[in-house]
């Protein structure tokens, strides 16, 4: 039957990509067979004290071997694409050195699944399980490790590009940095003070950066490359001109240590000068490598960080935040609809990136089963409605956002929070592997039928 809503004016443009997100740690389980090496997640889970009620990834969601029903869901949604990520440790057990053909016919598999399905997959090579023998050898303090995740990614994309056109090379560097390596709350849970953290940061965007030049030596011609990061969710909090020109000052500044110097090809000014000797050391090649040009930018935006203009140096400030703040199960995550106009707003105007996607983009709920077997969580319904209202927005400006996708299919191992913390629009029963799409499904599924806000 023909939708009675009457959506004018709220619909998304023909062909724009409805898909979900996952990553590999997350969700495959199976981390002893198919030859797969230890990962730095592997060890930190089974460190006592790191996770939440001593929750690991050994089973997760076991995706490794339950992708065929896991796709038949995603098909009955009506998904157009799917993003995946590929365990390092699958392809390179050591980080480097012998290939692990097993490992790529893993994903050879996943790929053809989905392609089978009718859905495009697309692949990020680092979503955070390093190899446990490159950590041994210093992770990403070592500036080593950018040049084995290139070898690494352009292996991988070499193999996979006949299936897969997308890749992005890591998946949020900013939060990997930050809390694996400065407040120690994710693997591999070191606490290193500003110098070394400066360094090892230019040593993540540096393989960023050679990762893509891997990508583009390695795979098929007309593979595109790109990445997806948490940047830093710049949002006016008050629509005025004062204060979206602070916004647009934030926006540079406060990214430039990951997505600002890829896209500018150099620090800030006000960065360098800030850290003084602790500033990293890096090289004009450097800087190149780290800026190539992509072919698509990937943002995750789950929350705002709302600026106002401030009579500073740097002419804005952050909005602290009330503690009546609203936000969802996970404490940090503040609902702030606005960002998903924001975001590809600033970083467009900021920056012209050939295409732009929302990566990421989902909400933590407690959600339960109810007596009638079905799962409510209008909470998540309310988050995802108000957000696609202003990524719709955003779209109808003309900002080239050509797709989105939604964090996550299923209820996954939510790194230190373990399974407490859901994101799933489908919901898993941990100890039987059964799937239950929750309300947020038939939403998004509606969404998706319609191509337009539901
Ligand atoms: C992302 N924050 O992490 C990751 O890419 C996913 O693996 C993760 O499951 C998902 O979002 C939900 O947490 C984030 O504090 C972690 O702003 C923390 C933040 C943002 C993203």
């Amino acid at each position: 039957p023909k939708a009675v809503a009457n959506h004018a004016g709220r619909s998304f443009p023909e062909g724009f990509l409805w898909g979900s997100a996952t990553a590999s740690y997350q969700v495959e389980g199976a981390v002893k067979e198919g030859g797969r090496g230890v990962s730095i997640w592997d060890t930190f889970a089974h460190t006592p004290g790191k996770v939440d009620s001593g929750d690991t990834g050994d089973v997760a969601d076991d995706f490794y071997h339950r992708f065929p029903q896991d796709i038949a869901l995603m098909k009955e949604l009506g998904l157009k694409t799917c993003r995946f990520s590929i365990a390092w440790p699958r392809i390179f057990p050591n980080g480097t050195g012998q290939p692990n053909q097993a490992g790529i016919d893993f994903y050879r598999r996943l790929a053809d699944a989905l392609l089978a399905a009718g859905i495009e997959p697309y692949a990020t090579l680092y979503h955070w399980d390093l190899p446990q023998t490159l950590q041994d050898k210093g992770g990403w303090q070592n500036r080593d490790t950018a040049k084995a995740f290139a070898e690494y990614a352009g292996y991988t994309a070499g193999k996979l590009s006949d299936r897969v056109k997308h890749f992005m090379t890591m998946n949020e560097m900013r939060t990997f940095v930050e809390v694996g390596y400065q407040s120690g709350r994710h693997a591999p849970g070191l606490k290193l003070g500003r110098k070394d953290l400066a360094q090892l940061t230019h040593h993540v965007v540096l393989g960023h950066g050679l990762g893509v030049q891997a990508v583009r030596a390695h795979a098929q011609k007309g593979t595109l490359v790109g990445l997806a990061e948490n940047v830093s969710s710049i949002t006016p909090a008050i629509e005025a001109p004062e204060h979206i020109e602070a916004a647009r000052k934030a926006m540079r500044e406060d990214n430039t240590m990951y997505l600002g110097v890829i896209l500018d090809g150099n620090y800030t000014d006000h960065y360098l000068q800030k850290l003084g000797a602790d500033a990293p050391q890096f090289t004009a090649e450097d800087l190149r490598a780290i800026s190539t040009p992509m072919d698509f930018v990937g943002v995750n935006v789950y929350t705002a960080s709302y600026v106002r203009a401030a009579d500073n140096e740097l002419g804005y400030a952050h909005v602290p935040m009330p503690k009546s703040y609203p936000h969802m199960l996970s404490p940090w995550l503040n609902i702030g609809p606005e960002a998903l106009y924001w975001v590809p707003k600033l970083v467009n105007d900021l920056w012209k990136p050939k295409a732009l996607f929302i990566t990421e983009n989902g909400a933590s709920s407690a959600d339960t089963v109810n007596g009638d077997g079905h799962v409510y969580d209008m909470d998540r319904v309310m988050y995802l409605r108000n957000y696609l209202g202003h990524l719709q927005r955003a779209v109808a400006e003309g900002v080239p956002v050509k797709g989105y996708f939604l964090w996550s299919l299923l209820d996954n191992f939510e790194w230190a929070d373990g399974y407490a913390k859901r994101f799933g629009i489908i919901y898993v029963d941990f100890k039987t592997q059964k799937r239950t799409p929750k309300l947020s499904a038939d939403f998004y599924k509606e969404v998706i039928r319609r191509n337009a806000l539901a």
